[in-house]
């Protein structure tokens, strides 16, 4: 039997910061598993390395589901997105050894393709609303079947998902960058965008929207009923996550559709939000909770209750991360559509992959494993650097979600 002989926790930042976990078993096979967390990285690297890998030697790297047991079960101290990290870090390394060892892309062993291709979304920004339009339309011209959409809040600054260059990068400063915020200026203002955006390009693209925990459920519950024309594919994380009873709030006013789970880790966080049917889409990640086998749980308790997939995708999170949610999302039964965000040039200098756009859709590697490869010497040439996301303040200078 192969046993896993080492466990490498490799930090680089091509472009941004990544930590990825590299397994390699006594029989020479190496898996990837991505270990970022925004502006938190180097505490999943000391999870890992002095925690995780110690434990990690001489076990069977086919016993997938029992890792992830041993390592979520077996910690008294669980949960939170620092474990769940590094606990998906070791799953998907896992899932890309055992594809490789039996020759199969990782979709086919979750029980092959339930589609042709992986729907994507892609971010439309712009510093106004012209800017933001002629974003809409570039996106269009690349071939997205769906776009989100945020523009700068007039007189506030600072909005997020703006973009300023040629990639978003909101995690961009060696000391945590403070932004303005006003609830006022925000409802006043951006329906009247999206309300532009549907004008301009009609009803036959996909349109979204990232609200980013900004609201309480009552306004959160204005700005739905105020988007309802516009159709939106979803309304996405309206209101901070922790008072989920809010969303029932949210639901009695409106039928614009709730997206929700980047920041949140594991299925126990997700189960009101689903089985009360406070959610329509759910957007829990690979790399934040709990690797392929745990997302996939979630995923299955989500399809008995009609709520879709709606993976986060943001540049944080990896290649190897974009690779494992492809695979995914091209086997559940209740995909909805995956949020995909190019990387910097840079950053696929480091990581080769195999993951291919198309007409809207992205399509996985057809080698086996995940179909990613890290490249050492290329990671070198770009140490890590602290980087903090910014913190969002009202207008009087109290501290607002960001
Ligand atoms: O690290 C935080 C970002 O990934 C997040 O702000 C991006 O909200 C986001 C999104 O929907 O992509
Ligand atoms: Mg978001």
């Amino acid at each position: 039997m192969a046993t896993i002989e080492r466990a490498e926790v490799l930090v680089t930042s091509p472009g941004r910061n990544f930590v990825t976990l590299r397994i390699t078993t006594s029989d020479g096979v190496t898996g990837l598993g991505d270990a970022t967390l925004n502006g938190r990285e180097l505490a999943v690297a000391s999870y890992l390395r002095d925690h995780v890998a110690p434990v990690l030697t001489g076990r069977d790297p086919a016993r997938v589901e029992d890792m992830w047991q041993y390592l979520y079960r077996g910690a008294y101290w669980r949960r939170g997105p620092v474990t769940m990290t590094a606990v998906a870090a070791v799953d998907t390394a896992l899932w890309d050894i055992k594809g490789k060892v039996a020759g199969l892309p990782v979709y086919q062993l979750l029980g092959g393709r339930s589609r042709n291709g992986v729907l994507v979304y892609s971010h439309a920004s712009g510093v106004d609303v012209p800017s933001l339009l002629d974003d809409v339309a570039r996106h269009l011209d690349l071939g997205y079947k769906a776009v989100r959409a945020q523009a700068a809040v007039p007189g506030v600054g600072g909005t997020y998902g703006v973009r300023k260059g040629k990639l978003y990068e909101p995690a961009a400063t060696s000391l945590p960058q403070e932004q303005p915020w006003s609830t006022e200026a925000y409802l006043d203002f951006a329906p009247t965008y999206l309300e532009a955006v549907r004008e301009r390009f009609g009803f036959d693209v996909h349109l979204l929207h990232d609200v980013h925990h900004r609201l309480t459920p009552i306004e959160a519950a204005r700005f739905g009923k105020a988007v309802e024309p516009c159709r939106l594919f979803w309304m996405e994380d309206p209101t901070p996550a922790e008072n989920q009873d809010g969303f029932r709030l949210i639901r009695q006013h409106t039928t614009t559709p709730i997206a929700v789970g980047e920041a949140l880790t594991s299925v126990w966080e997700v189960q009101h939000l689903i089985t009360e049917q406070l959610i329509d889409y759910v957007r829990t990640t690979v790399v934040h909770a709990g690797g392929i086998t745990h997302l996939r749980r979630i995923f299955d308790l989500a399809a008995l209750y009609q709520v879709r997939t709606g993976s986060h995708g943001a540049t944080d999170l990896s290649p190897v991360t974009l690779a494992a949610a492809v695979h995914l999302d091209l086997a559940v039964p209740n995909f909805g559509i995956q949020e995909y965000m190019e990387h910097a040039d840079e950053t696929m200098e480091v990581f080769h992959s195999g993951v291919r756009f198309e007409d809207g859709m992205l399509h996985p590697p057809e080698e086996p494993g995940l179909g990613v490869e890290y490249d050492d010497a290329a990671a070198e040439r770009f140490p890590y650097q602290r980087r903090y996301l910014p913190v969002a303040r009202r207008l009087d200078g109290s501290v607002h979600d960001w």
